[in-house]
């Protein structure tokens, strides 16, 4: 009964799945929440207060004392960690760790806290985090220096994001000088928790890695122009990047003396959260395609080969299980639809019956442009909401009316932003707090004539760390596991309707229209 453990260093928490690959079950899930079990960190979201509401940083050692307590919960629950064959993981992305010392310097005691042992090391005390949006000027440096947005495009599959790794090295080189020349290596939080796990600092693997600004994916090595447009000396901070499915040691002494691994466990190379669900939902093949309906909205999907999107908007990573993934990202996710329901007074059942029973699709031609708070696909600086149609639905007199409108233009705007990637999905799987909803549901079945599917994975992240470790150290085909670990219910599926694909297409055109007018890719960027 081998078991693999997997993990995912999300953030607001740090959870932990565990498979029997065997019995084909799930046998094991704990987690730790940052605000409510570590509340010594002061970061009741996961990350700390600061006075600008740009900058989001969290406190690294939270997540090294996060590990300790997630492996000690789960042998208070009485599980033999011993068992664990392999184990694998994930971490938000794009955030970075700053080391002044190579893991570990000096070995790790069992009986003194890791986070204690870990502190000394770190050459930064905070780790900006995905949520950062305060290094716009060094996007703009990064950018220039290799000669445009373009060419960043086409080197690293997106252009120079905010909270990309890159421009924030750049930002911690500009304005912390000796704290980043006593740096020795930087990580992201996947290859920390890895490198924690195994002991011996690890390198970065493609997945997360492509979410830098730092890795070519024509070649699959930091790009020298980038590393260089980036920060002086930081081609000696990184280790050489390796493909996610590296064996990348075994557990080290302090977990085994503590918790009592076994010696002979293997550390697969973590990878970030969206690739790493991108296996836990088994959606590795192209013409799958993910729709999470959380506080934002992403849309993500294997591509046949790499390709950038024209627009800038959307961004490629690794896909774990070989080529690459894209990813797009909206911000007006769940927090608009909530702004919509209570405007027009609808509760979530009630929003959905009036998708279902009160409305039709295309909605009579009526459409709303959803942007309550800034957008960054497509980039829109300020909230612009406009509602185009007769009166009452420009005043919100018509509420399912403007519940279905919302989820229309969203629909849309996915289907829009993830044209680039020239695959029409045959499936979308959704998954996310809105994907409850089968009214939601039901409008990208129809806008993306497509089956919409909802699996019963809640961390899809963890599971494909689980998935990943079994593949990778335990040699077990991709097929098999999604066989048994992700199936499809097919009570749960939602079928497009036929009919709903006419009235789509002219409003597809009137969104594109007007979404160009608010200056789709006029506004700056970044
Ligand atoms: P997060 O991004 O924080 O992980 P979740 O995936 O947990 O978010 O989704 C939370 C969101 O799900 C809430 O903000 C809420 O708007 C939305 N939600 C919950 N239930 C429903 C529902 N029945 N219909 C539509 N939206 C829902
Ligand atoms: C993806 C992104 C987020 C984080 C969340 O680009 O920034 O999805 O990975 O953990």
């Amino acid at each position: 009964m081998p078991h693999y453990l997997g993990l995912d260093s999300s953030t607001q928490s740090l959870s932990a799945l565990v498979v029997d690959t065997d019995l084909g079950k799930v046998v094991l899930e704990e987690t730790v929440n940052f605000g409510a079990d570590l509340p010594e960190y002061s970061s009741p979201n996961g990350f700390l207060a600061n006075p600008d509401p740009k900058v989001k940083h969290s406190n690294p050692l939270m997540w090294v004392a996060a590990l300790d307590a997630l492996l000690s919960r789960m042998r208070a629950r009485g599980y033999d960690l011993g068992q664990v064959s392999a184990l694998s993981g994930a971490g938000q992305q794009h955030g970075s760790v700053y080391l002044r010392a190579p893991i570990p310097t000096p070995s790790w005691s069992a009986s003194v806290p890791l986070a204690d042992q870990v502190q000394p090391l770190l050459s930064r005390a905070s780790s900006p985090i995905w949520m950062d949006s305060s290094s716009g000027e060094e996007c703009g440096e990064i950018a220039s220096a290799v000669g445009g947005d373009d060419e960043v495009v086409r080197l690293t599959g997106s252009r120079a994001i905010e909270r990309f790794t890159g421009p924030q090295i750049r930002k911690f080189w500009k304005t912390e000088r000796e704290a980043y020349e006593a740096t020795h290596e930087i990580h992201l939080v996947s290859s920390f928790i890895a490198s924690l796990l195994a002991g011996r600092s690890v390198p970065i693997e493609y997945g997360d890695g492509a979410g830098m600004n730092l890795l070519d994916l024509n070649t699959l090595e930091w790009s020298p122009k980038l590393l260089r447009a980036t920060a002086p000396g930081l081609e000696g901070k990184l280790h050489a990047p390796v493909p996610s499915t590296t064996v990348v040691g075994s557990i080290a002494p302090y977990f085994v003396e503590k918790f009592g691994f076994s010696p002979n466990a293997a550390v697969v190379s973590f990878t970030g959260d969206n690739p790493s669900s991108l296996v836990g939902m088994g959606a590795t093949r192209p013409g799958t395609a993910v729709i999470s309906l959380g506080t934002s909205d992403t849309v993500f999907a294997a591509m046949r080969e790499p390709r950038t999107d024209p627009r800038g908007f959307g961004h490629v990573f690794g896909n774990p299980a070989g080529g690459f993934m894209c990813l797009i990202c909206f911000a007006n996710g769940s927090l608009s639809r909530e702004a919509v329901a209570e405007r027009v007074g609808l509760d979530w059942p009630a929003f959905e019956r009036a998708i279902l029973e009160q409305s039709r699709p295309g909605n009579g031609g009526r459409l709303m442009l959803p942007y309550f708070v800034p957008e960054m696909t497509p980039k829109i600086s300020r909230p612009a909401v406009r509602l185009f149609g007769d009166d009452d639905f420009r005043n919100y007199r018509d509420a399912a009316g403007a519940a279905r409108a919302i989820v229309e233009a969203q629909a849309l705007s996915m289907q829009r932003y993830s044209a680039f990637i020239g695959e029409t999905p045959r499936t979308v799987l959704a998954t996310g707090g809105a994907a409850k909803n089968r009214g939601i549901l039901q409008v990208i079945a129809d806008v993306f004539q497509a089956e919409v599917h909802t699996l019963s994975v809640s961390n899809s992240s963890a599971l494909g760390g689980a998935l990943r470790a079994a593949n990778a150290a335990g040699k077990l085909p991709w097929e098999g596991l999604f066989e048994r670990f992700v199936p499809t219910a097919a009570t749960k599926r939602v079928l497009p309707n036929p009919a709903a694909a006419h009235p789509y297409v002219s409003l597809r055109e009137r969104f594109a229209v007007e979404v160009e007018r608010l200056g789709e890719t006029s506004a700056p960027i970044a």
